[in-house]
């Protein structure tokens, strides 16, 4: 067993600031312009999100807390399996609400498990090695700030153990239907037979609901948007003017797919870094979110399609969500 400190594996050649900049310019010169919604998640966009996920439109956190909470014991039971030692690997960790009731239960029945949180925030990262630690005396937790398969190679390095994956959040949404086809067949690359997937996808449903969640009253979304704009001001010393860009939620409930726009209100100019010189019509939009919204079929047809059996479905009471499990 080799340890890796956080600094070594923090490691890598082009700065993250580098290969930030190099996403926002190539995303600004294409035509449409896009950004990546993965970026939302600085200091700010983290507490942001945490602002939105307590707010009465957004259900998708209550929905996955509630089968959580409820059904801790069940999901726990069916990924200790035969009770052998076990990497429990989560993508996208977040404040790891949800999976602290899973983590408390399996440290309660002394499953032997590492937990692996994985996230894109620095932040995120470093306040559940902090944290967790305490919340859970007794928990092994090793967390990894970095791309999601950049890190999943990085715990294959120090450990060769069972896996399991929690993808949790339906952030798995954040990428067009084909791109998470795409995904879920990398992610089974990176896994052996017998590992397990524990996947939450936001279902589809009354779509006032839906867009609703993307569109709240207090305009935490419009703001976590724009945060996005602002980050690329403070680390990319560019001059976006916010107030001259409006969000735009949408959802479609023909394909389930729930995206967000910010769009120009005139038309400007906008200088990034000295270098370049990005220009905006009025009414010209920058794509910025997609958050897929999924059928019970078209979970199971994922799983099927890029090597998984969907083998467990878990649902909130009102079937607004399901976490389901796939074995590799
Ligand atoms: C945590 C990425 C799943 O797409 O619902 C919330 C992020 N974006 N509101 C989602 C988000 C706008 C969220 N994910």
């Amino acid at each position: 067993d080799s340890t890796l400190t956080q600094t070594e594996l923090n490691k890598s050649s082009k700065t993250k600031t580098d290969l930030f900049y190099d996403d926002v310019i190539a995303g600004l010169k294409s035509t449409p312009k896009r950004l990546n919604s993965k970026y939302f998640y600085d200091a700010n966009g983290d507490k942001l999100f945490q602002e939105l996920m307590n707010s009465p439109e957004y259900y998708p956190t209550n929905c996955e807390l509630e089968i959580f909470s409820e059904k801790t014991a069940e999901i726990a039971d069916s990924i200790i399996g035969d009770g052998d030692a076990f990497d429990l690997i989560e993508l996208g960790a977040g404040d790891a609400m949800k999976s602290t009731y899973l983590l408390k239960y399996l440290v309660s029945k002394k499953a032997d498990f590492t937990y692996l949180p994985i996230d894109i925030s620095e932040n995120v990262i470093s306040y559940l090695n902090i944290t967790l630690p305490v919340t859970l005396p007794g928990l092994k937790i090793t967390g990894l700030n970095g791309e999601y398969f950049d890190m999943m190679e990085k715990a294959a390095s120090i450990s060769s153990r069972r896996k399991v994956v929690l993808f949790l959040g339906s952030n798995i949404g954040n990428m067009a239907v084909n791109d998470a086809i795409e995904f879920c067949r990398e992610l089974r690359k990176h896994l052996s037979s017998g590992d397990m997937v524990l996947i939450g996808m936001d279902l589809k449903k009354d779509p006032k609901v839906v867009l609703a969640a993307y569109n709240d009253k207090e305009g935490i979304t419009r703001r976590f948007n724009l945060n996005l704009l602002e980050r690329i001001n403070r680390e990319l010393n560019a001059n976006f003017d916010i107030d001259k860009f409006e969000h735009y939620p949408t959802y479609d409930p023909e394909t389930g797919a729930c995206k967000s726009y910010l769009i120009s209100t005139v038309d400007q100019q906008v200088t990034i870094n000295g270098k370049e010189t990005i220009s905006f019509l009025k009414d010209e939009y920058i794509y910025m979110e997609i958050s897929q919204k999924f059928t019970i079929m078209q979970a199971d047809q994922i799983a099927i399609n890029t090597g998984f059996a969907p083998v467990g479905q878990f649902f909130d009471t009102r079937k607004w969500f399901i976490d389901a499990i796939w074995v590799a």
